[in-house]
């Protein structure tokens, strides 16, 4: 089995698990991808309609409008069903690194106001302790360089993002410091920290938000592991 397959396969088991007329959140990434995919599947075979969709990228929206979705902001729905979402990392107590789209600030704020939470990953995500993947933070323009000094004096290894020869810029015009600390040894000591940086807009330490990881294994096995 391929990367992709492992993917798509993780991919269908969330898109069975899509209720009709709920309130769905659309995450981001090349896993997300063949989720929306899916849902399109479901909409042609057998009409699939949801009260709201909302998305956590242009990207994602854009898909999920080639199927005909009507793609809602997060601002105009109550509370979120389910959220369906790729990650970057995931380890044993289901807290997981995301990020690695830059759409972190928006993935977290679709994820923390939806009552359940689903990643999708293939095998090659899933790790005892987070590391073996940088850590982005995005940070706002104006106080970057104070914010990548404090940073590096915690030891922190931060580097901007490059899109090219430019900082890349967030969606909402912020950049990424991605963190070189593998593996992170405190997770919640971390987060709680970049919590209290100013400058700091959001990091892609997911805790205790995930509810449940399908994983597609290279044996051609799906593994579903439950909070
Ligand atoms: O959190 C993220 O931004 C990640 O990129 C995540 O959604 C996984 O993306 P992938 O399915 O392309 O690895």
């Amino acid at each position: 089995n391929t990367q992709d397959e492992l993917k798509k396969e993780a991919a269908k088991v969330a898109a069975d698990k899509v209720q009709a007329g709920s309130v769905l959140g659309v995450g981001t990434g090349s896993t997300v991808k063949f989720f929306i995919d899916w849902l399109g599947e479901r909409k042609e075979k057998e009409g699939l309609t949801l009260k709201h969709i909302v998305t956590t990228s242009s990207r994602s929206k854009k898909q999920l409008e080639s199927y005909g979705f009507k793609v809602d902001e997060l601002a105009d729905v109550d509370e979120v069903d389910l959220t369906v979402d790729g990650a970057d990392r995931v380890d044993s107590q289901l807290n997981g690194i995301k990020g690695g789209g830059a759409a972190l600030t928006l993935e977290k704020n679709v994820a923390v106001n939806s009552k359940k939470n689903i990643w999708i990953v293939d095998e090659s995500k899933v790790v005892d302790h987070l590391s073996g993947f940088k850590l982005p933070v995005e940070v706002l323009p104006v106080s970057c360089m104070q914010v990548k000094k404090r940073l590096e004096k915690e030891g922190l290894n931060p580097e901007f993002r490059m899109n090219g020869n430019q900082k890349l810029t967030t969606h909402y015009g912020n950049y990424i410091l991605d963190l070189d600390v593998s593996p992170i040894p405190v997770p919640a000591g971390l987060a709680d920290y970049l919590d209290h940086t100013v400058g700091v807009v959001e990091h892609g330490l997911f805790l205790n938000i995930c509810d449940e990881v399908i994983v597609a294994k290279s044996n051609g096995t799906i593994q579903e592991i439950k909070r």
